[in-house]
């Protein structure tokens, strides 16, 4: 029987199979997995076969994995060999984002939206808690949302707090399989309890954010949406940082929109858009055409990436 991953606490997955029957379940014996770096062998969203172990205990063997359409992939904090797959099998991700408590930087954006697009999963950016933007914070919105859009990326400006842009955001999530990621404290699981009416997932308390960055949700779980359209929505820890995996210095600006239309201009075919000459992409920043902090963020993630050595 075919059933999904709805939630992983290490051992033991929440899943729900296809005639809608909510289980735990284990997985049976080893199996062979394409990426034996990974912690994690299964993602919320993945797709599995499982046998009944005990109708009486609800409890069931996953036998099988299948191929997944995509998945979001990112570095384990503790161990840079290790990357940890967030989820799988995804329509789309929401990444949330504050100008104010905590401040997210256009740089883990920036992170963020690269693996996006690596792993062929749209995107659209939150800025939530709009409640707390002054005018320079609303300035700052605008200009931000100038420059995604620019390049083909929506953002909306959300406050769970004020109901503005909830039913926006709302909206996009019909019958789709969507993940919320961002920082901790940005109100992903707030986000999540003002649309499920019934639904309390726990959230940082009502002081709101502590500064501490402390996590809140501590596992990735994924909920059925209330909708007529269907859908579901898949609530995350948050992260301090975004490592990228598996991205090579080569591809990097192949992942950048506004960059991967101009490569094939550059006078060289293994051009890194750093000081060779004849290079397209150092013209277009200069012309204007790319935005100089996009630009800034592709010279940091370059930075970090380490050439893996065959
Ligand atoms: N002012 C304001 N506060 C908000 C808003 N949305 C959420 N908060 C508050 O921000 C704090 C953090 O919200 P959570 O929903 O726990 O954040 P989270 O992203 O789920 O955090 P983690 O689970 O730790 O990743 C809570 O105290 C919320 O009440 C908003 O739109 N405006
Ligand atoms: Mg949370
Ligand atoms: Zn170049």
């Amino acid at each position: 029987m075919k059933a999904i991953v709805y939630r992983s606490t290490g051992s033991w997955y929440n899943i729900k199979t296809e005639t809608g029957k909510a289980m735990s379940a284990r997985i049976k014996g080893i199996f062979k997995i394409d990426d034996i770096t990974s912690t994690n062998p299964l993602a919320v969203g993945d797709e599995v076969i499982i046998e009944i172990e005990s109708e009486s205990a609800n409890t069931a063997m996953i036998t099988e994995i299948l191929p997944r359409r995509n998945y979001i992939n990112r570095q384990s904090p503790a161990h840079k060999m290790h990357h940890h797959i967030v989820a799988a099998n995804l329509d789309q991700s929401l990444l949330f984002a504050t100008l104010k408590d905590p401040k997210t930087s256009q740089g883990f954006i920036d992170r963020f939206l690269v693996t996006c697009e690596a792993y062929h999963v749209p995107a659209i950016v939150v800025f939530n808690k709009a409640d707390l933007y002054k005018d320079k914070e609303l300035e700052k919105y605008e200009a931000l949302k100038e420059m995604y859009a620019a390049i083909g990326y929506r953002t909306v400006l959300m406050s769970v707090k004020t109901d503005q842009g909830v039913e926006e955001v709302r909206t996009a999530l019909e019958n789709k399989t969507t993940l919320l990621s961002g920082h901790s404290g940005v109100g992903k699981s707030s986000f999540i309890n003002t649309i499920f009416p019934d639904l309390k997932l726990k959230t940082q308390d009502v002081s709101g954010w502590s500064g501490k960055g402390l996590h809140t949700t501590t596992f990735a779980e994924m909920f059925d949406l209330p909708l007529a359209a269907g859908g579901r929505v898949i609530d995350t820890p948050g992260m301090r940082e975004f490592g990228l995996v598996d991205i090579s210095r080569q591809e990097l600006s192949h992942y950048f929109p506004e960059m991967a239309r101009l490569i094939n201009d550059c006078q060289f075919n293994n051009c890194l858009h750093i000081n060779e000459p004849g290079c397209a992409i150092k013209k277009a920043v200069e012309n204007e055409e790319i935005n100089i902090d996009r630009y800034i963020s592709y010279c940091n993630i370059l930075d970090s990436i380490e050439e893996k050595k065959y």
